[in-house]
């Protein structure tokens, strides 16, 4: 492997490894391990599952696929021998962040296990040139900077495969780069991403993320969800949807045909798993095709309905993605047709207004399409397919029942403990042998080690370490120092009002007026934040607004600093959570209950050790059932209180915020003399008012029981030998979690390849 690297550095940049930087010597990592990746045997079958998503959040793979091809310690050694260390050379990777959060991670780790288990299946996405925007902090807010990832050497490879998708107006050629994706010890596929060359980066200005919306052409494929509160950025955004699609339907026509099979047996040879509605229009597009080629309407139909299947992610009502008629017209008008063949066969058949595919105000709703045309329904976690099965989509599931099933998340074992904590990897695999990567239900075999007061300590010091390099990490990227004596209570996640940052911040504003008081906490609290808010969503940056400001006044005042730090990291991506999460002793997962669809990093911080502070939310819920009461931190209204109270329109901020004393103060906080002096008055206010006057997820529901709660974590922290017993029994049941799992179940009970 030396003489490999050395001799590759040499042709390349004419200089040998001792004198090469750590980019050239990254790059030459990469170009190795595509060419090993390029020899291993392809996963191959006569049925193919195509997992179209609009986000793949594969993040930096340099470390993963080396792992998976078994080289890391290999490559490790031959750059130890010339001192040179591989974790640098990884800091070299730009992140790939071609995803928003957990649908697009959940992609990225479900093509992992896809080949892991020797699947045949490839991913279909859009190759963006600017991932999702780089996040700066400037005066206490965000800022949104565009976010390049594209070297001239990078995973992708340029295919001669290409498209033309017609729009409108014009037509689009396209170009397919490829990415292989190689299975831990075994198998690989590939992730097709759809990219076209009039795309121009130039008319970009600058760092910032704006752009003419208009120029299709030059802008389809710039940016990952381009700002979509404007209704050119909808546009866009219909733009970038179909593009996607008519490229995947059309790639999946044609290895059909290229392997000789027969198009009238498609079902037989394909399927495509629709992540979200974003692909919804694969459907029409593959009928559309296949009417083309000669095929009656009833055939097409009747064959892809039993080629797709549905992803729901969310329940947020807003968040179910409709379009207007005439914005398809606009853009697609031959998909139209279609479209309203597909709905005028839904009126002929169903009474049920709420199921029809076009709305009376001439609306698309593309999750009824996905559901009437498809031939399977999941959500992502057992109560979250509850929830649709009961409320959201209960009109559905009486005319369907046989469609819906339940798929609970997972993620990749590989890249969450093996490749983000090397040391608690090590550590287990003496334990109980090296069988949990690929079996990761062997990790109950911890539950052996339970009342071994070395594992515990051992398990204790591990942690530690892992907060020292997450302190050295702080420092080097933020400037900010961080004390790995405290406890590092985490939520990093996307910023939304109902996941409850908001939450956390009040009881941030509780411990600082505690501390004032004189009550200090024994061990010193670090609360971490890490988010992203959507640039148009206003509430969020607030939110985003008070969490910093609270920072720098906590900073600033020497009473409270020794006791209580708050810390957003900055830009939070794949990168920094592979870094945060094994650090945690605490996960944040206090979503309103019912509106979490599933999470997933409350996986991941379990795997890690750290102890759950949960609502009975998403797959919190199955957590508490593996780990049991003891081992987990519950609070806060149940699922079904939250929907009655939507249901009967009973909850009142107002109401509570003028009856409770404990509340009012801490919401006043917020607008008080030590905040404003900080921060914005106007945002602040904004915040304030929102709470108090709507506060639609019921923030000031659950706080109180909240602060309990917290307090009772920190308190039992306190007692180390019982915290890490806790720590071992996470991740002892965590092994349900591995997407090797969930993907067993997608294709035991969806795919059957
Ligand atoms: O999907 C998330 C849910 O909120 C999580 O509960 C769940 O665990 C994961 C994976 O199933 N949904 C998203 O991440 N959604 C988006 O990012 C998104 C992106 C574009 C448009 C709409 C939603």
């Amino acid at each position: 492997m030396e003489e490999r690297i050395q001799k590759l550095l040499c042709e390349r940049f004419g200089r040998d490894i001792d004198h090469c930087t750590k980019e050239e010597i990254f790059e030459v990592l990469m170009l190795i391990t595509k060419e090993e990746t390029s020899k291993i045997q392809r996963n191959f079958g006569k049925k193919k599952l195509y997992y179209i998503s609009a986000e793949f959040l594969i993040g930096k793979l340099l470390s993963n696929n080396l792992i998976n091809l078994g080289l890391y310690e290999e490559v490790k050694q031959a750059l130890a021998v010339h001192g040179r260390k591989l974790e640098e050379m990884e800091e070299m990777e730009m992140e790939p962040s071609l995803g928003n959060g957990g649908l697009g991670r959940l992609a990225a780790c479900f093509l992992d296990s896809i080949a892991t288990l020797g699947l045949f299946g490839d991913g279909i996405g859009l190759n963006y040139h600017f991932g999702l925007f780089r996040q700066r902090f400037r005066d206490h807010k965000q800022k949104e900077v565009k976010n390049p990832w594209m070297r001239a050497e990078n995973w992708t490879n340029r295919t001669p495969v290409s498209f033309t998708v017609p729009f409108k107006d014009f037509s689009i050629q396209s170009v397919m780069y490829d990415l292989d994706v190689p299975g831990y010890e075994a198998g690989c596929n590939r992730l097709h991403l759809f990219d076209a060359d009039t795309v121009d980066e130039s008319i970009v200005a600058g760092d910032s993320i704006d752009f003419d919306k208009h120029n299709i052409q030059k802008n389809l494929t710039l940016f990952l969800y381009p700002d979509d509160s404007d209704d050119a950025g909808r546009m866009l955004r219909i733009y970038q949807q179909y593009f996607m699609v008519s490229n995947a339907a059309q790639l999946i026509l044609k290895e059909c045909v290229d392997q000789g099979y027969d198009l009238h047996k498609l079902d037989e040879h394909v399927v495509i798993q629709i992540n979200d509605t974003h692909p919804s229009m694969v459907i029409p597009e593959l009928i559309r095709l296949l009417t083309d080629r000669g095929f009656s309407m009833d055939e097409a139909i009747d064959l892809v309905s039993r080629t797709c299947a549905y992803t729901n992610h969310t329940i947020l009502a807003e968040a179910l993605e409709t379009w207007p008629t005439s914005y398809l017209e606009q853009v697609v008008p031959h998909l139209m047709p279609v479209i309203q063949e597909l709905d005028r066969r839904v009126r002929k058949k169903y009474t049920d207004e709420s199921t029809y595919i076009i709305d009376d105000k001439n609306h698309v709703h593309m999750a009824h399409m996905d559901i009437h045309y498809g031939f399977s329904v999941n959500g992502v976690a057992a109560l979250h397919t509850e929830i649709l099965k009961n409320t959201e989509l209960s009109n559905f599931y009486k005319i369907y029942p046989d469609k819906f099933n339940n798929k609970t998340n997972g993620i990749t074992f590989r890249r969450w403990l093996v490749s983000c904590n090397r040391e608690l990897s090590a550590y287990i695999e003496k334990l109980i042998g090296d069988g949990f990567k690929k079996e990761a239900k062997e990790l109950k075999k911890l539950l052996d080690f339970k009342d071994d007061k070395e594992v515990l300590k051992t398990l204790g010091r591990i942690k530690k370490k892992k907060k020292e390099e997450f302190r050295d990490y702080l420092y080097e990227t933020q400037g900010v120092l961080t004390d790995e004596n405290s406890i590092f209570d985490v939520q990093v996640k996307r910023l939304h009002e109902y996941k409850r940052q908001q939450m956390n911040a009040l009881y941030a504003i509780y411990k600082y007026q505690e501390i004032k008081k004189g009550h200090k906490p024994k061990t010193p609290i670090t609360m971490i934040f890490g988010a992203k808010a959507a640039p148009a969503y206003t509430t969020a940056k607030d939110i985003i607004h008070l969490i910093l400001c609270l920072s720098q006044l906590i900073e600033d005042d020497p009473e409270v600093r020794p006791y209580l730090r708050v810390l957003m990291i900055e830009n939070y991506n794949v990168t920094k959570a592979s870094k945060i999460i094994p650090a945690a002793d605490v996960s944040e997962q206090i979503s309103l209950a019912s509106k979490e669809a599933s999470g997933t990093s409350n996986m991941k911080f379990m795997l890690n050790g750290a102890v759950t502070l949960g609502t009975e939310d998403g797959a919190n819920v199955e957590i508490e059932e593996l780990v049991g009461e003891d081992n987990i931190y519950i609070f806060g209204k149940k699922p079904q209180e939250v929907i009655d109270l939507y249901a009967d329109g009973s909850y009142s901020a107002k109401d509570i915020y003028e009856k409770d004393e404990l509340i009012h103060e801490l919401v006043d906080f917020i607008i008080g003399e030590e905040l404003t002096k900080i921060g914005d008055k106007e945002n602040l206010c904004r915040l304030h008012h929102e709470l108090v006057s709507k506060d639609w997820f019921m923030t000031l529901l659950d706080t109180k029981e909240y602060i309990c709660m917290k307090e009772r974590v920190f308190q039992e922290y306190e007692n180390q030998e019982e915290w890490n017993k806790k720590a071992l029994v996470n991740i002892a049941k965590s092994g349900f979690f591995s997407s090797d799992r969930t993907i067993e179940q997608y294709n035991r009970d969806i795919w059957h390849l």
